[in-house]
């Protein structure tokens, strides 16, 4: 297949990028390195240095053997024209899109982050519908979307779509949505706009609601960590809850539970994400179909968590507690939780659950490293309610 790969350069992108290369695929990568311009406005590193963007492409270029890897340096959400020319020329058959603002904090931090994260996420989806309405019609597109779409309803979580009764009248429509962040908000409106664009323009998406991604490697990465090393976050900006608890336990710091602890959302190991996207790119979705599918493996309370990298990280003979800090989120933290995940499952996925081997082998990656953690990055900063203090008005000032 000939695949392209936006966000090419991101936690998740690069070993796409590596995992369709090594299966054979033709596959063209592009981003516009708003991830390395993000982290330096908040201030925060990936856990190993990561070089830039054409490096590592040249890297993996020169140590394998297959079709090497094509990539472009390009804004998706201000270059229309960029995107246009090097996806006209490139004709892929499926596009896999991540080139997106990853982080629900950055997006809460201030009116700047939200409107950055809301232009950069939404106008990049919206340039990218145009240009395959106008000049790739019938690529498949493979969006990811994400499982806090829906929040924490008090109903069970379907995939995407839900079968209304009202009135005595049937019909389906996509399942309510309630997000979490200004983050979150920009994956609903995507899937809104790609709805549209399945029902009006005959669009063939995969919207992919995933859930909280856990792992530093892959088999491409293994195979090579110094060169090829994907960007781990443990930051309170960019590190999802399971990578930053690693981190907190190999470095000796309390593990980091927002409130209660009760808070419950679906994970997956990285290897899972790469091979689901695989799994939806091998069996694309038909003509004016919008498919959404919940990509989780298995759900778990941040308590859960907590309990699980404690015990194992104790096994291994660190000191590791748990610390209940305020929560700078606004979210429930007891809940009833329910999400459907069957559709990748009976597409072929075999998941590689949570297990204390993972978890061990986990910590003992980041403690190899452990000199390379800054201690001042692990405790949130960014909170839900923070305002502005209020200018103070001076009377009868000129
Ligand atoms: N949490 C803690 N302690 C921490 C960090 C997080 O208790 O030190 C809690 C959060 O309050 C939240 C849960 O852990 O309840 C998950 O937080 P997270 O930071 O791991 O994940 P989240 O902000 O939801 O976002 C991440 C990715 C995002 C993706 C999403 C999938 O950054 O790109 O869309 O996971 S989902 O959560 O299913 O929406």
């Amino acid at each position: 297949m000939r695949i392209c790969i936006l966000g090419g350069d991101g936690y998740l992108g690069w070993p796409t990028s590596m995992h369709f290369a090594a299966r054979g695929h033709d596959v063209l990568t592009i981003d516009n390195m708003g991830k390395r311009l993000w982290e330096a406005r908040a201030g925060v590193a990936p856990l190993m240095p990561i070089k830039p963007f054409p490096d590592r492409v040249a890297d993996w270029n020169a140590s394998y053997q297959g079709k090497p890897i094509r990539h472009a340096v390009i804004d998706i959400a201000t270059d229309y024209a960029g995107l246009r020319d090097v996806l006209t020329d490139f004709q892929p058959d499926a596009i896999v899109h991540y080139a997106e603002q990853p982080s629900a904090p950055y997006s809460m931090a201030g009116r700047a982050e939200a409107v950055d994260t809301q232009q950069n996420n939404v106008i990049g989806t919206l340039n990218l519908m145009f240009v395959i309405r106008d000049h790739c019609p019938g690529v498949h597109l493979i969006k990811l979307g994400t499982m806090g779409e829906y929040g924490t309803p008090n109903i069970d979580i379907e995939e995407g779509w839900l079968d209304v009764t009202h009135n005595g009248r049937q019909d389906r429509v996509l399942f309510p949505k309630r997000p979490g962040s200004l983050y979150h908000l920009t994956k609903v409106h995507d899937s809104a706009n790609l709805e549209f664009a399945c029902r009006v323009w005959g669009f063939r998406v995969t919207d992919l609601n995933q859930g909280v991604v856990y792992g530093i490697e892959t088999d491409e990465i293994a195979a090579d960590p110094a060169n090829r090393a994907t960007s781990f976050h443990y930051d309170s900006v960019f590190g999802t809850v399971l990578n930053r608890f690693v981190v907190q336990a190999a470095i000796g710091q309390p593990l980091t539970v927002y409130g209660k602890g009760g808070q419950t959302r679906g994970y997956l190991n990285i290897r899972d994400t790469l091979r689901c996207v695989e799994l939806a790119a091998m069996n694309p979705a038909d003509e004016g179909e919008f498919r959404v599918f919940n990509q989780f493996t298995e759900q778990f309370s941040v308590q859960q968590l907590a309990d699980r990298v404690a015990a194992v990280g104790r096994s291994m003979g660190l000191y590791v507690t748990t610390q209940h800090i305020p929560n700078p989120r606004a979210e429930m933290e007891e809940h009833y939780y329910n999400a459907k995940h069957s559709a990748l499952p009976a597409l072929g996925l075999k998941p590689n659950l949570l297990t204390d081997a993972m978890l061990r082998d986990m910590i003992a990656k980041v403690t190899d490293n452990r000199d390379l953690v800054l201690d001042s990055h692990i405790m949130p900063s960014i909170r839900w309610d923070q305002r502005p203090a209020r200018p103070k008005i001076v009377r009868g000032a000129a």
